[in-house]
């Protein structure tokens, strides 16, 4: 027992929250730590616990914790084997709903394909060897909210976070160091080994995001959930939803019946169109809160309204087209809302109120792009009026780059896409970027000539091209403090299906998850393409559709 404690304290001697909450017994002197060593390469080798020292027996073993997506901050392989067993507990270290929640939810992920109970218990007293240990509570050497601490020793796994965001964080971790096998829904004959080893992991940014265009085709809850769990592997924590455009509304807004049940009839190329009730965008909200990612949900406005005016024709103030028919092609920058029409801003009022009531996060997205029909002076006009509404009801402004030309609100974020001069005037006014680069960040880009779906406006973007920038150099005078952070958005104007989402978005998603994550100074292609390589594996047991780009060394 005294053995197993001094163990267990060497791989945290600055902290000792494992010692606090687990174990009565603590201990703080290093010094005595430290001579304690050669009795820990001893117990290492005479192990008397239940659970018999393995060696790590993949093919992969002592590089598993080096071929994490995103790369962790650090992690360093210790070259034994924790194994999960049918007698394996999750122990937590206090009894929150949330901590409960995590703890189940980790047992109900590794189930199916282990067939093991892995009880989830709340006991202070010692335990057995073998068990999964979680913690919540204040870690001295990470700060940041997301961030985690993950040890796996030969007879114990222990995640430590500061919070319950950092533990779900830590989670995929622990499911990227298990065979890909555990990947699967059914029972599956192999040795769960976790190579052991200690991982220090924490976000380089706050947002890193991936965006759904469900304007232009309509996808349905299943299918964002879907978009949900496979961003979430790869520690995302934002879902940006773009909800309306010129070829359709998607968002039931209960003042404004007609925007939804006229404006989302129809989709590009027309045919049957579709929206989410309140109910649905709700169910959506708590399923990605369950994964720790913020809705963003997007109104586009003035431009990209084509769908409202046809179902409202007093938002639109163009004397050639008084009554807007419903759009269903491609081009953009016809539309506008009738931004000197006071009743204009009372509608945006009324959907900003909706909309906000039934959206947790903090932000609300109102467009802003290619107004091409909006003389600037309105267009300035109207974005600082409808920052007011956004304010008024609580939130704070997301708006494409465009935004900058308007007088920004403390607060406000300008999402970078595409000319550099307003991100600059952005962070002139002292905002923050989130960063979509098409060039790089569009996934509706075409990977080369001979993708099939697709657009090809800023350029074909191969997995290497995706992977290949870094948002804080991007833009002379733009550095990381400037910026929030990531997002890869999917605009769906030639993407009908979510097997076509996955293969747009992967295997780009885990590179934007990575840039998003992990230090820029550690960031090389070349090793990089070697862990996607191994980690096809894993995207093909989760049954992702993924481009196998012939610049990955696929395993
Ligand atoms: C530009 S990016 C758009 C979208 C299109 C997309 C297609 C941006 C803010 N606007 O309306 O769907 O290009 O790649």
């Amino acid at each position: 027992m005294l053995f197993k404690q001094f163990t267990l304290s060497l791989f945290d001697s600055t902290e000792n929250v494992f010692l606090k909450y687990f174990i009565p017994f603590t201990m703080n002197d290093n010094k005595i730590l430290s001579s304690l060593f050669f009795l820990l390469l001893l117990l290492v080798n005479c192990n008397n616990t239940n659970q018999k020292e393995k060696k790590y027996n993949s093919p992969f073993a002592s590089t598993a914790l080096q071929n994490i997506i995103p790369k962790p901050v650090e992690a360093t392989s210790t070259g034994f084997a924790f194994e999960l067993t049918k007698e394996t507990n999750i122990i937590l270290n206090d009894s929150t709903p949330q901590l409960l929640k995590l703890g189940q939810y980790l047992s109900n992920t590794l189930k199916p394909a282990t067939g093991f109970p892995l009880n989830v218990v709340n006991e202070n007293k010692e335990q057995e060897a073998g068990n999964i240990f979680l913690s919540i509570a204040a870690i001295d050497s990470v700060t940041n909210k997301e961030g985690y601490i993950l040890d796996i020793l030969p007879d114990s796994v222990l995640l430590r976070a500061n919070t319950a965001a950092g533990l779900f964080r830590g989670i995929q971790t622990i499911k990227q160091l298990l065979p890909v096998e555990i990947e699967a829904d059914s029972l599956q004959l192999v040795p769960w080994q976790i190579p052991t080893g200690k991982v220090k992991d924490f976000p380089s940014y706050e947002m890193r995001g991936a965006m759904l265009d469900v304007a232009r085709h309509f996808f349905e809850v299943e299918d964002v959930k879907r978009y949900i769990d496979l961003i979430s592997f790869y520690k995302m924590n934002v879902l940006h939803l773009h909800l309306s455009d010129d070829q359709g509304w998607r968002m039931e807004i209960k003042k404004w019946p007609k925007l939804t049940t006229h404006g989302g009839s129809t989709k590009v190329g027309g045919g049957k169109g579709g929206f989410f009730t309140q109910e649905q965008y709700k169910e959506i909200v708590q399923y990605a809160s369950e994964k720790y990612i913020t809705i963003i949900p997007e109104i586009d406005m003035p431009g990209h309204t084509n769908a409202a005016l046809a179902s409202y024709p007093f938002l639109n103030c163009d004397i050639n087209n008084p009554k807007p028919k419903l759009y269903t092609g491609m081009q953009v920058g016809f539309s506008t809302l009738c931004t000197s029409n006071e009743k204009v801003y009372a509608f945006i009022d009324d959907v900003i109120l909706e909309l906000a009531a039934i959206t947790p996060g903090p932000y609300i997205h109102i467009g802003g792009d290619e107004s091409l029909a909006t003389k600037t002076k309105d267009y300035i006009k109207f974005i600082n009026k409808v920052q007011g509404i956004v304010k008024k009801y609580g939130k704070h402004t997301i708006g494409w780059d465009e935004i900058a030309l308007s007088t920004l609100q403390p607060n406000s974020i300008a999402q970078h896409w595409d000319k550099i001069d307003n991100p600059t005037l952005a962070v002139k006014q002292g905002a923050k970027i989130l960063m979509s680069p098409a060039k790089k960040a569009y996934v509706d880009m075409k990977y080369n000539a001979s993708t099939k779906i697709g657009l090809v406006w800023a350029g074909y973007t191969d997995v290497d091209d995706a992977y290949n920038w870094d948002p804080a150099t991007l833009i002379k005078g733009i550095g990381k403090e400037n910026i929030i952070g990531v997002e890869a958005p999917l605009w769906t104007e030639t993407v009908k299906n979510i097997k076509e989402i996955e293969y747009m978005a992967f295997p780009r998603i885990p590179g934007y998850a990575e840039i998003g994550w992990s230090p820029s100074a550690g960031k090389n292609w070349n090793e990089y393409k070697v862990r996607l390589g191994k980690h096809g594996k894993r995207m093909k047991a989760m049954n992702i559709n993924f481009y196998k780009s012939s610049k990955i060394p696929w395993q």
